[in-house]
């Protein structure tokens, strides 16, 4: 059997009947730089409990699941190299073999459900690559998005994605795809994408309703939020297109594959735009779990 490992806080949030945050920590591993990473985690656990949330950051240490992570812990993830990356693929190997490592939106998912927590907030989730009609990557976040009923909040897809083909998959797969507030899907730098938003939801208990009635109705799959990054933080399109583009082709020609796609045009992004996008997925992280803090409030009335 696993063995899952709740920090204090998160014992005490059940005992008090506290709402509960969950995160992901490949965003501390291999989303963002240290020490922008531990600032960043810190950061959004603080906002988490001035709102009366309790933030769990979750991972797999030593073969043990856990739930919240202390500050030795989120130290050790935010500077150690070379930690693992899982999704619904490795989880489970990882866990049986006493093997440690960070959680994507897809393992994240799968360890909230596992833990009974409804709601998780991140910055964004993976999908269809650009060129995936040759290369066939597709984020495992997607299928997983279709399969577990928790509620993501996200600030869409970003464009080093192919956005269309993403948001069609979705619905092919069931998801319920919610843009918050906005009639056009964001696309995580930018507020905008063109592409039309299918579920348009200007308050959390609309959200929090919806996935009631998923699991009433026994439809299974989740509900992924996606939310504009804050006016004052976004980079137009027309700035990180030719930036996304350019690290795309540093991509290929490095023949970048699999997990480490993400990372890397990540980094490529980051370097080109002297740490612009950085500042730009802090900002909308922070946005998002103060939206994931409302549902999970919501959720728990
Ligand atoms: N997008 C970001 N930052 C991230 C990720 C996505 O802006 O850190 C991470 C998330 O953990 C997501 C994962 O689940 O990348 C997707 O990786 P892949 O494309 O290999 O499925
Ligand atoms: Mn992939």
């Amino acid at each position: 059997m696993y063995n899952i490992i709740e920090s204090a806080e998160v014992t005490k949030a059940r005992k008090s009947g506290t709402a509960i945050l969950a995160l992901e920590s490949t965003i501390i591993t291999h989303g963002m730089p240290y020490p922008q990473n531990i600032e960043m985690v810190e950061k959004v656990e603080s906002i988490a409990r001035e709102k009366g949330v309790t933030p769990a950051t979750l991972a797999v240490i030593d073969g043990a699941i856990h739930v919240g992570l202390d500050q030795d812990h989120l130290k050790d993830f935010a500077t150690r190299k070379n930690v693992a990356k899982l999704s619904r693929a490795d989880i489970a190997h990882c866990i049986a073999n006493g093997g440690t490592g960070a959680t994507t939106v897809a393992a994240t998912m799968i360890i909230a459900k596992l833990a009974g927590i409804d709601v998780f907030a991140t910055g964004g989730i993976g999908g269809v690559h650009q060129g995936a009609e040759e290369s066939f990557d597709i984020s495992a976040d997607l299928g997983e998005l279709a399969k577990t009923d928790v509620v993501v909040v996200a600030a869409g897809a970003k464009a080093i994605l192919d956005l269309p083909k993403t948001f069609e998959y979705l619905e092919t797969q069931g998801v319920a795809v919610i843009g918050y507030g906005v009639d056009e899907l964001p696309a995580f730098y930018s507020r905008t994408s063109g592409i039309p938003t299918p579920l348009r939801v200007d308050h959390p208990s609309e959200i929090a309703a919806s996935l009631r009635m998923r699991r009433a109705m026994n439809i299974e799959g989740g509900v992924l939020v996606n939310n504009p990054i804050p006016i004052d933080a976004e980079i137009p399109s027309k700035d990180i297109l030719p930036i996304i583009k350019a690290a795309l082709t540093k991509a290929k020609s490095e023949n970048i594959t699999a997990k480490n796609v993400t990372p890397f045009l990540l980094d490529a992004i980051y370097q080109a735009t002297n740490g612009a996008s950085l500042t730009a997925n802090i900002a909308l992280v922070e946005n998002n779990v103060r939206l994931g803090c409302d549902i999970a409030l919501e959720l728990n009335k």
